[in-house]
């Protein structure tokens, strides 16, 4: 593949970088190294790094076209990226020679890394796995795109004030992004509103969609290198422009500022994150920005694969979609548009083409994050879609008769559009029906899956449905993460688990090594330190290296189940109060996470932690042996601080409600010990860990269904046990809110009453197994040979065997060469 106008690869030795950061500093972010600030060496060092890495981005794309490959191309709203800096260094192997670079030019590496901002255009779980996933396809060379939406504002960034939440904006592009590469060249067209008109061609009837508007996506690249190889996959995230930079109509009537403000408007597609997580929102514009990337995203894939040369009908032999759940869900109608309207294909074999090409990934079974458009809203945004959903649901609804003959309800209820509700389109139907396979996130997950939401859809294509349990990526959570750690396990076991984490078995030899364990221990209260002194310079609060850290770290939400660890935490304080804690382990309880704006409970579950870390952090009887804090501004960045130092693991969602969790793996990777309930990936956990090295408790799910189908009675739980009471009386009548002594009486009301997630029930359950916890750590020997226990065996939660049961059960894709 040399050709004469090739380049000589940039080498990557320390003198070579120090050249490099020289220059990008002078030339491409225009300073004076003598009075160059830290930000300016920090954008130099991204566009030395960047210039190795587009290169290799170059070759890899040369590669997979020569081969043929199929390409799998992964669909997703959100991706929770982090920082890049450390990352691409590391991936790229050049770390090391860049920290002595600079060092050489007077700067250092760890000071400007925490300048970078986080790229945040995600919520959660399902944003952060699709990072990890972009990771793992780029580290294990397969040919993987991702495709999203250039937000110009990411998730808010949370401070608080006077114990709540408030939102400010991300403007996390004010400095430019060193990462990127913009294609002005690469826009696609894509339309709104506007009317379809039928006629016909040779006694065929096409349909035109004419009028409405057009925006225009234009491309941004994000080059994702693997880890310890050359590959360079990539991520293109869209950004709306106006079609013409001003419409000329307003132009030539005078009215410049219509003209104008039109421009606006259209732009607004793309320019923030909606920051709901597990509900669904039914706006307009959040329905424009999923047409919006689905359309340029399919757009674009296939003029890649006509301009390769390959027939449209072959499709699922080189392209394989995945859809990061519903929010992607338009693309199976799109795909029907452009196939049947653009490119002739007839309706069944487009149709085939289609079902071949998708599969759909679902990540919560909570009935309110489920995605439905209004009939007549779909149809005025985008009246061809509408009408071919109508057209494939007609198709599917006569597969469902003829398998199900004479039961009306089966097809009421499998049927795309929802009658009962005012007639809404049901994206998760689309996705099932308009897909090969669906996947779960976990086991117990996929299992719910087929016993509750999509029952109907299993009994009549079982096959459809697979399990693929969520991972993380090592790289991140481990290597970068946590150095010191790591470079203590790659001289014990050498470097392999990075990219093959099962290695980490060989960790289980350690267990009577004193040496080893010791630096175990050591390292976990070096990172407390860490993480000590950026509470204090953050928050003024000196939490107590050597207390138990228990943290539960994720979104704010009911069914996570903040409020179950609070009742914990006042439980603890009046036993410390009472006197009844004479042998209690010092603990320090740190949350971190964001609340949805608009979810009005959810943050006052962040109001009433900040309420009672003011009353447990200055009551002078706890005096250091219990603290609480609240981090934040929760992000990837500040999960890769916490992580490493964490003791405990809060994964006590009521069993039923987690899909699969990922702080759980992230977590017990980095030697935290989990306190779960038997959900989502807790479960999956506890047989690798093996049940005697996780603190299990509660309900199952079984038993939570049991529960409620008998009647539940939070009522009960309260007035049978005294701890309980005493903590929900002193919440309900002001003891952590004097100035508002009312401000918690409606939560604790519904807490009594309906405590939809069955915290009370749970209660109990839950202070004993907080109690064994205590026992334990009071011997510090059997604690950290437990905590290494779950280091060694979270090897099955590598995003690498996650990637690797996609790419054989659901995409059909190859490694392809570069080692
Ligand atoms: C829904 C919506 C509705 C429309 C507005 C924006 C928005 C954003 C997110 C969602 C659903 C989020 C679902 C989610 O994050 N699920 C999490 O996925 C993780 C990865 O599979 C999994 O580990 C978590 O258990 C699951 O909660």
């Amino acid at each position: 593949m040399e050709h004469e106008n090739d380049l000589e690869p940039l080498p990557c030795d320390k003198d070579s970088l120090k050249r490099s950061i020289r220059e990008a500093l002078v030339h491409i972010v225009g300073k004076d190294p003598r009075n160059a600030t830290s930000r300016d060496w920090l954008q130099a060092v991204a566009y030395a790094a960047r210039e190795r890495i587009i290169e290799q981005r170059m070759y890899t794309k040369r590669l997979f076209n020569q081969e043929q490959v199929k390409r799998v191309y992964y669909l997703s709203m959100e991706y929770l990226i982090g920082r890049m800096l450390v990352n691409h260094l590391m991936n790229l192997g050049f770390y090391d020679a860049c920290c002595q670079a600079l060092e050489e030019m007077g700067v250092s590496l760890h000071e400007i890394i925490d300048l970078e901002p986080d790229a945040a255009l995600g919520n959660g779980g399902l944003g952060r796995l699709a990072a990890c996933i972009l990771d793992s396809l780029s580290t294990q060379c397969l040919p993987g795109y991702g495709y999203g939406i250039r937000y110009e504002f990411g998730m808010f960034h949370q401070h608080i004030e006077h114990g709540e939440q408030v939102e400010h904006p991300d403007n996390w592009l004010r400095y430019g992004n060193p990462w990127e590469f913009p294609r002005p060249e690469k826009i696609y067209p894509v339309h709104f509103y506007g009317y379809v008109v039928e006629h016909r061609d040779h006694g065929v009837v096409r349909h035109h969609w004419e009028d409405g508007e057009e925006v225009i996506a234009m491309a941004y690249d994000l080059p994702v290198p693997g880890y310890g190889n050359k590959n360079v996959n990539n991520l293109r995230l869209w950004a709306a422009k106006a079609t013409r930079d001003f419409d000329l109509d307003y132009f030539n009537e005078g009215d410049y500022i219509r003209a104008v403000q039109e421009k606006i408007e259209s732009e607004t597609i793309s320019m923030v994150l909606y920051p709901n997580d597990a509900t669904a929102v039914g706006r307009e514009l959040r329905l424009k920005q999923e047409y919006f990337f689905v359309s340029a995203s399919l757009q674009d894939i296939l003029a890649r694969h006509i301009k390769l040369g390959y027939p449209i009908t072959d499709l699922s032999d080189k392209v394989a979609i995945q859809l990061n759940d519903t929010h992607p869900a338009i693309a199976v109608a799109e795909l029907m548009r452009l196939l049947v309207d653009q490119h002739l294909v007839p309706w069944d074999r487009a149709w085939e083409v289609t079902r071949e090409v998708f599969a759909y990934t679902n990540h919560t079974l909570m009935p309110e994050a489920l995605e439905t458009w209004p009939v007549a809203l779909m149809e005025r945004v985008l009246p061809r879609h509408m009408q071919i959903i109508f057209d494939i649901n007609f198709h599917f609804l006569n597969e469902v008769r003829h398998n199900f003959p004479g039961d009306n309800n089966i097809v009421r209820r499998l049927s795309i559009i929802d009658e009962d509700h005012g007639r809404q389109v049901r994206m998760a139907h689309l996705a099932v029906v308009g897909s090969h396979k669906v996947n779960g996130v976990a086991a117990l997950h996929t299992e719910l899956l087929k016993r509750n939401l999509f029952r109907d859809f299993h009994r009549l294509w079982p096959d459809r449905f697979v399990s693929i349990t969520n991972g993380i990526t090592p790289r991140v959570w481990l290597n970068q993460a946590n150095p010191e750690l790591a470079q203590r396990i790659t001289r014990q076991i050498g470097a392999d688990w990075v990219m093959d984490l099962g290695r980490l078995k060989q960790l289980e030899d350690c267990l009577t090594d004193a040496e080893f364990l010791k630096d175990f221990r050591d390292i976990k209260r070096r990172n407390k330190e860490r993480l000590a002194a950026e509470i204090r310079s953050r928050l003024g609060l000196s939490i107590q290296p050597e207390a138990l850290l228990d943290v539960q770290i994720k979104r704010i939400h009911e069914y996570k189940r903040q409020l179950l660890n609070v009742l914990h935490i006042i439980t603890l304080y009046n036993r410390i109060r009472d006197g009844h804690a004479e042998g209690q382990a010092p603990r320090v309880s740190l949350f971190a996470g964001k609340a949805a704006p608009s979810y009005v409970r959810a943050k006052q579950i962040i109001h009433l932690i900040n309420d009672v870390a003011d009353v447990v952090n200055n009551d002078p009887v706890v005096h250091n042996r219990q603290q609480v804090v609240f981090f934040p501004n929760y992000e990837v960045s500040s999960a890769a601080l916490i992580i490493p130092a964490a003791d405990l693991s809060e994964q006590i969602s009521t069993a039923g409600t987690e899909a699969s969790g990922t702080g759980n793996m992230k977590l017990a990777l980095n030697g935290a010990i989990t306190i779960g309930t038997l959900d989502g990936a807790n479960i999956e956990i506890r047989q690798a860990v093996g049940e005697e090295n996780i603190f299990i408790f509660g309900l199952n799910a079984d038993e939570v269904d049991r529960l409620r189908a008998e009647g539940y009675r939070p009522g009960d739980y309260y007035e049978s046990n005294p701890e309980l009471r005493r903590a929900l009386d002193m919440i309900r009548d002001g003891f952590f809110s004097p100035d508002d002594p009312g401000r918690y009486r409606d939560l604790v009301h519904h807490l009594l009453t309906e405590d939809t997630f069955m915290v009370l029930a749970d209660y109990a359950s839950y202070i004993q197994a907080q109690d064994r916890v205590d026992a334990l750590y009071q011997d510090p020997q059997a604690w950290s040979r437990m905590a290494l226990l779950n280091t060694a065996r979270m090897g099955y939660f590598s995003i690498d065997r996650t990637v690797q049961e996609y790419a054989d059960k659901v995409w059909g894709v190859q490694p392809e060469g570069w080692n």
